[in-house]
Formats: C-alpha cells, structure tokens, sequence
C-alpha cells in the first residue's frame, strides 16, 4: 500500500504599507522570488510541495500543509509572525528562515516551532526528517557558506504564473558580494565570501525554465570577471534576454559589457546610491565615484540597455537641495530610478551606529519598507524626509517622465524584441508613479 505524501505549504508572506493596510495586488509585474522555489527543489520528492504569494492570495490558513515554513524577510515579518500564531493555534507546525531570522533568531523564535539560521542546503532535508519523526528542534544553525555546485534547479512550476504580468525566472550565478557597505545585510549574512556558481549549471537552470527571460538574483553579477565572462558567452548561445544587478565598473570594461548585451543583457540595474561623495562615504560605500556617474551611465545608455538605478535619500550630508540636483541628475541621464527612504536593517552596521546614536524611532517592522522613516534624520524632521521622498519619487514618475524615459526605446515595429524592458519597464514605472502619487504601499 502506498504510504500518503506528507504536504509541505511555503508561504512568501506580504507586508504592511505605509498607510498601515496589509498590501495585496491582484498581478505584480515580475516574480522575482526565488527562496521557495529553492527551498522546494530541496525538499525530497515525496513531499507534496505547494507555494503561495500573500501578496496576490492573502492565506487561507485552512490550506492543506501538514508542515507550514515561510521565508521571512524584516518588512514583511509582522505578517509572517501573525500568520504562524494563527498557524499554530490550529496546532500546526511552522518553520522560518530568511534574512530576518539570521538577525533576529530570539525575536522570530517567539512565533515558530523551528527557525532555521542562514542558508537552508545542508539543513532543510534534516528539518523535515526531524519532522516526520516528531524531533523538530527549536534552530537549526547553518554550519557556514554551503557549496553551490551541482544544486537542483529551483522549483518554478510551483509558482502560479497567472499571479505576474511579466514571465521572468530568478536565477543566480554567484552569492554574496566581495563589498561591504554599512546599510546591506548581503555581506554579514553569507560571512563575506563570494560564491560561483559551476557555468554549466547556472545554463542547466536556465535551459530547465524554458523561457527566454531571465532575472539574475546576484547581487553583484561581475564580481568575478572570468566567471562572468565565460558564462556572457554561454548565454549568448542561448538566445536569451536578462536583467541583472552589478557594480558601475562593468561600464570601464567593454569588452564584458559588449559580451553581456551580446549574451542577452537588457536591463542593468546599478548602485548609484547617492549623488553626494559625503553621503557615500558616511555609510563607506567606497566603490561609487560621483563624477563617473554621467559617463558610466553614458556607456550603458548608448548600447540601448535600459539603466535602474537604485538612490537613497535620508543620508545626514543630505540637505533640501539634494532632492532637486538628484531629479536633474536622473532626468538629464533618462534612467529607470529606484528610490529609497534610508532605513537601517536590522544586522547591519547602520542599524548598530543608529541605534548606538540614540536615533532609532521605530522598531516597528512594518515600517521598514524603505518608503518610511524609521530614524530621526539630521537635517530635517521624519515628516520633512517623507514629504521630499514621495514628492521626487511622484515628480519622477510623471505620465510625461515616464513617456520621456521609456518611448525613445521601444521598437513599435518590433515590440517583441523591448517588451522585456521598455514596456515592461514602463508597466512598472507607471505603477510606482501611481503609488507615489497617492502614497499608497507599492508592490511591482
Ligand atoms: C531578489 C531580491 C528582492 C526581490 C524579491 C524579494 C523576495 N521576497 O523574494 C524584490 C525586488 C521584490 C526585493 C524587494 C525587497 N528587498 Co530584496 N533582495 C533580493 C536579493 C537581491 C536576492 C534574494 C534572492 O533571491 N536570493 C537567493 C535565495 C535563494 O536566497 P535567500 O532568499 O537568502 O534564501 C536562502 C536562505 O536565506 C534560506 N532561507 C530563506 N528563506 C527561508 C525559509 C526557510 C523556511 C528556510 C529553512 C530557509 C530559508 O535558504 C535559502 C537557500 O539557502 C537580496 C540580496 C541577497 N543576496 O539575498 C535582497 C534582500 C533580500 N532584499 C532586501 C530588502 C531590504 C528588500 C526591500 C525592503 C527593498 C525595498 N525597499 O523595496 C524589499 C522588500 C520586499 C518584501 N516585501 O519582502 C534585503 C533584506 C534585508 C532584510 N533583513 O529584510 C536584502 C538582503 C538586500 C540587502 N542589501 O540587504 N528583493
Ligand atoms: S555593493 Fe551592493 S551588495 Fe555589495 S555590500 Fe554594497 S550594497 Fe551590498
């Protein structure tokens, strides 16, 4: 007689909004969750697996899953502690992991019956042996940084791609980043070390999508320059289109940039972080060179990519003025902004110097999306910095920036070829515009 498969139900909780409500979308633009998927693909294959975003199907706590676990991040761990409660005064079993639970064990320990610390390759299939034999511990410590090589392709089937306006599948080719800088959690997490994925498996993954369009979940894509090169080649094989996260020095070396276009790159999203070098240099984020900008950008500009380029306001050299020489900036380089409230992580050296400083206001996780203020800034009031933010972010957005930005690039004869950048990133622009407009939680 077969034995009945024992179910498994990951969940990606959602998060609060900064106007207090639980956030739910119908679609979002881009799936680019890739923890379950990974954390299915773990799972021995007689688990009945299933996974479900909060975010578009707010969960039914009546779903079948005779073990829950849920990857938690800071944002949105109020809701993955309310859902657990509720979980488990149903009397069933429940396990986190995530960035959130590596920085905040005892806090997350309060809601689950297990929670597991770092990375979950050489624990998960422990956990749920301990499971099924009714010995859960209460932590699992993940021994260090886990070997990449010859790891199962993610589990993407399981994610319902009607829930997403854009099909992308996350992929990674490295983890950790060799950098350092005082607000990112990446370095402390993975101790430090950047890890390479074997090339041939990273192709392996993507050729197991079946899709052209892929979104890397590296951190910093052209770490490791031979890695990223012989994989640019690869791809190029492969006729495929990406978008991916690296540093502005791939723009001083053309020879991998041209490689990475020619191996599908189209959209390139950077770290600009901050136009003023003080600003920079007070959280050490040391690989930025403000005058390079205009010209990095420039070579990316002029071999079509579109640039996202990630900015933070709410640094102590940040004054009125910077708000409007960072809209000029962004307008006179027609980049894809991505606009971010300070907020020190928990885990992070910026939490420890804020919180050492007496500024922490908030511990309230809810609010630590990046579009609220959780500290008390330097030169303006909490309220001051979340005028300034939305009113950049709204004036950025506009219809008419958006237009600006995004119709010079899209091929109207050939809509197929820019549909995975310009249209979708008009897709995404319109809504971050429209959630700025009327400061309302945003979720692309
Ligand atoms: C892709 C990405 C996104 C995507 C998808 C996020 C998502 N929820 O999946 C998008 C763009 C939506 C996003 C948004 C945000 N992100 Co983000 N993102 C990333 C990025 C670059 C890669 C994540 C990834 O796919 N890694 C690969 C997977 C396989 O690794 P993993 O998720 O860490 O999972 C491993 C372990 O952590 C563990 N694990 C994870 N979950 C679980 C659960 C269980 C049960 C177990 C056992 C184990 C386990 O096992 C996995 C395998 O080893 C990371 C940086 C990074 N290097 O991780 C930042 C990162 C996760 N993001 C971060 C932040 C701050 C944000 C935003 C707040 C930014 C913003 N202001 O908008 C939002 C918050 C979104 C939200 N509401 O959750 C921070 C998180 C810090 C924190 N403590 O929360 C990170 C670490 C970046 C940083 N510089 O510090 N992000
Ligand atoms: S370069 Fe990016 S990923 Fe690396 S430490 Fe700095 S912010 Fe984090």
């Amino acid at each position: 007689m077969l034995t009945p498969k024992k179910s498994l139900l990951l969940v990606l909780p959602t998060h609060y909004g900064t106007d207090g409500k639980l956030l739910t979308v119908k679609k979002a633009s881009l799936n680019l969750n890739l923890s379950l998927p990974t954390l299915a693909s773990l799972t021995p294959p007689d688990w009945e697996v299933r996974i479900v975003h909060d975010y578009m199907h707010p969960v039914d706590l009546e779903t079948p899953g005779d073990l829950v676990a849920m990857t938690v991040l800071t944002a949105p761990s109020s809701r993955a502690y309310e859902l657990a409660d509720q979980f488990r005064a149903r009397g069933r079993k429940v396990v986190f992991g995530g960035f959130h639970v590596w920085a905040r064990p005892d806090e997350a320990a309060q809601h689950a019956d297990a929670i597991v610390i770092g990375e979950a390759e050489d624990l998960w299939p422990a956990v749920l042996d301990d499971f099924l034999a009714g010995r859960l511990k209460d932590r699992y410590v993940s021994a260090g940084p886990v070997s990449l090589a010859g790891r199962p392709a993610p589990r993407y089937e399981l994610v319902d791609k009607r829930d997403y306006k854009v099909e992308v599948y996350p992929i990674e080719s490295s983890r950790g980043c060799p950098y350092n800088c005082d607000y990112c959690a990446v370095t402390a997490f993975h101790g430090g070390r950047h890890r390479l994925r074997p090339v041939g498996d990273v192709l392996r993954n993507i050729r197991a999508t079946g899709s052209r369009y892929i979104a890397f979940a590296d951190d910093n894509l052209c770490a490791d320059r031979d890695h990223a090169l012989e994989m640019f080649r690869e791809l190029a094989k492969l006729d495929i289109r990406f978008m991916a996260q690296s540093t502005m020095y791939i723009a001083d070396d053309p020879e991998l940039l041209d490689a990475a276009i020619k191996g599908g790159l189209r959209m390139l999203w950077v770290g600009v972080e901050s136009i003023q070098p003080e600003a920079l240099d007070e959280v050490h984020r040391r690989i930025n060179q403000v005058e390079e900008f205009g010209r990095r950008i420039e070579e990316f500009n002029k071999r079509g990519l579109l640039v996202g380029t990630n900015l933070i306001f709410g640094f102590d050299h940040n004054t009125r003025e910077t708000f409007d020489a960072t809209y000029d900036f962004l307008m006179s380089h027609k980049v894809f902004p991505f606009l971010y409230i300070l907020t020190p992580v928990p885990g992070t050296r910026l939490w420890d110097r804020i919180k050492g400083e007496g500024r922490l206001l908030s511990e309230d996780w809810r609010q630590y999306t990046g579009y609220d203020v959780v500290f008390q800034p330097k030169n303006f009031s909490p309220d001051e910095l979340r005028d300034l933010y939305f009113k950049t972010v709204a004036r950025l957005f506009s219809v008419r920036n958006n237009l600006r930005r995004h119709a010079p690039r899209i091929q109207w004869h050939n809509l197929k070829e820019t549909f995975f950048t310009q249209v979708a990133g008009f897709a995404v622009a319109t809504q971050v515009g429209y959630a700025a407009r009327h400061r309302i939680p945003e979720y692309w």
